[in-house]
């Protein structure tokens, strides 16, 4: 027990009052920072989970954490594909300029595609020829179903038209934390990775659909910016020069020599131009299609109340240049929740801790001055705010207490 008597002999009522005080929000403070570092997210291959849902392929899926790798071993197509020519350079059967409108419905989609041939988990080799890349579409996504299922039902049917190899990944941040695009664009090229040999990576929003399929999904010898035109963005130009928002593809090496998105855009803008900025560093530059055929509608939506504008774009862009090859692809940090083959494409949720990563790279955010009071706040969970208070007042009644015994 604690000797008060003694205690008290050497302090006066209000120092004590005062010792006691700083003593219960020092235990509230390391009580937090404990539970902090007991939380931080684990290295990515021991952190797979496979949720057992009702999807297709579900006799693929373990519901006990198991490598990725072995899974993917045991499910992979068999069929010997070596004896088949490459796919032509100039695919045969496009249709040029579809005619889709930004109110397009899903039974339109679905009426106007008969979907065949997909294997689960949304992926496509092209049944004469071997197509010339493996491509990955990754879709960062968050509560837009209907757009979901639109968007994948348009993608097959171009890419198949297309001949391409691809696979398509949905990628989806579990609440609460404010979405993040770049970082679940991060997550998906890590995951996919595991998954097959991909050679070219697309990340692709889930409300844009091209408008011709001459527009092919391939990857070149620089990164490609998809969208030259949108219905968002008015009939003759994006909003400005530097705009590489929406559709963009890296190559596998391309993806990597940029590190990626960075991880710190929480909420809405901001990740596309650090993108632009990395991708200029590295020694790069975004290629586009030409005006005419790079033209996507943009299905409507209203705002996202888990997207709201990012009061700190504008800084966390100023330090793009001198931050890009700190944090990015290889360095994402997330928990896969779930990993589910479904009948267009797979699934993957993921979750992450806004704090701990904006933690690690606490000397950029120490520039944010705007941004402090929201750091502090977020660090401090109200429970623990509730707690010390509460500690706080119990402590200063019990000494009170005490001393009207003396
Ligand atoms: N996305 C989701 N769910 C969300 C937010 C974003 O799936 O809640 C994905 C989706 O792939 C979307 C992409 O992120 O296509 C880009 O997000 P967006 O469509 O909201 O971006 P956009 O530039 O936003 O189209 C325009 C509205 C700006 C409002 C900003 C304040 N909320
Ligand atoms: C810029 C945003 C981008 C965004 C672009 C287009 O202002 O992230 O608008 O938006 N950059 C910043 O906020 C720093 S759009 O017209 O598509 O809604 O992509």
């Amino acid at each position: 027990m604690v000797n008060i008597g003694f205690v008290r002999r050497i302090l006066n009522q209000s120092q004590m009052m005062l010792f006691f005080i700083t003593l219960c929000v020092t235990v509230v403070i390391l009580a937090h920072m404990y539970l902090q570092s007991h939380n931080r997210p684990k290295p990515l291959s021991d952190t797979v989970i496979f949720k057992k849902t009702s999807v297709l392929a579900m006799e693929h899926i373990s519901s006990a954490p198991e490598r990725l790798k072995d899974l993917i071993a045991k499910s992979a197509p068999k069929k010997n594909r070596s004896a088949l020519p490459l796919c032509p350079e100039q695919p045969s059967h496009l249709v040029g300029k579809m005619n889709i409108k930004p109110t397009v419905t899903l039974e339109e989609v679905t009426k106007e595609n008969n979907l065949k041939n997909i294997s689960f988990g949304g992926r496509y080799s092209p049944q004469n020829c071997n197509g010339r890349e493996r491509t990955a579409i990754i879709i960062p996504y968050r509560d837009r179903k209907e757009h979901l299922e639109i968007c994948v039902r348009h993608l097959h049917a171009v890419l198949q038209r297309q001949e391409l190899e691809y696979g398509i990944y949905v990628v989806e941040m579990a609440l609460p934390t404010q979405f993040n695009r770049g970082l679940l664009a991060n997550a998906g090229v890590r995951t996919v990775r595991e998954i097959y040999d991909y050679t070219c990576f697309i990340i692709h929003d889930v409300d844009m659909l091209m408008t011709d399929d001459r527009n092919l999904y391939r990857c070149g010898n620089q990164p490609v910016h998809f969208l030259t035109l949108s219905t968002k963005h008015g009939n003759n130009s994006i909003s400005y020069a530097d705009y590489y928002g929406a559709v963009v593809g890296f190559t596998s090496e391309q993806y990597q020599k940029c590190n990626g998105f960075s991880n710190l855009y929480f909420g809405w803008g901001g990740e596309d131009d650090d993108l632009g900025i990395r991708v200029q560093s590295a020694g790069m530059k975004f290629i586009r299609p030409k005006k005419e055929i790079g033209m996507y509608v943009a299905l409507l939506h209203d705002g996202d109340v888990s997207n709201q504008r990012n009061p700190n774009r504008y800084v966390l862009l100023s330090q793009a240049k001198s931050r890009w090859m700190e944090e990015g692809v290889e360095t994402v940090q997330f928990q896969r929740l779930a990993l589910e083959y479904r009948k267009l494409y797979t699934w993957i949720l993921i979750r992450v801790k806004e704090e701990s990563i904006v933690r690690r790279y606490q000397q950029y955010l120490e520039d944010m001055t705007s941004r402090v009071p929201t750091i502090l706040l977020s660090n401090v969970l109200p429970i623990e705010i509730v707690v010390a208070f509460s500690v706080n007042l119990l402590f200063t009644y019990v000494m009170m207490d005490i001393e009207q015994l003396y």
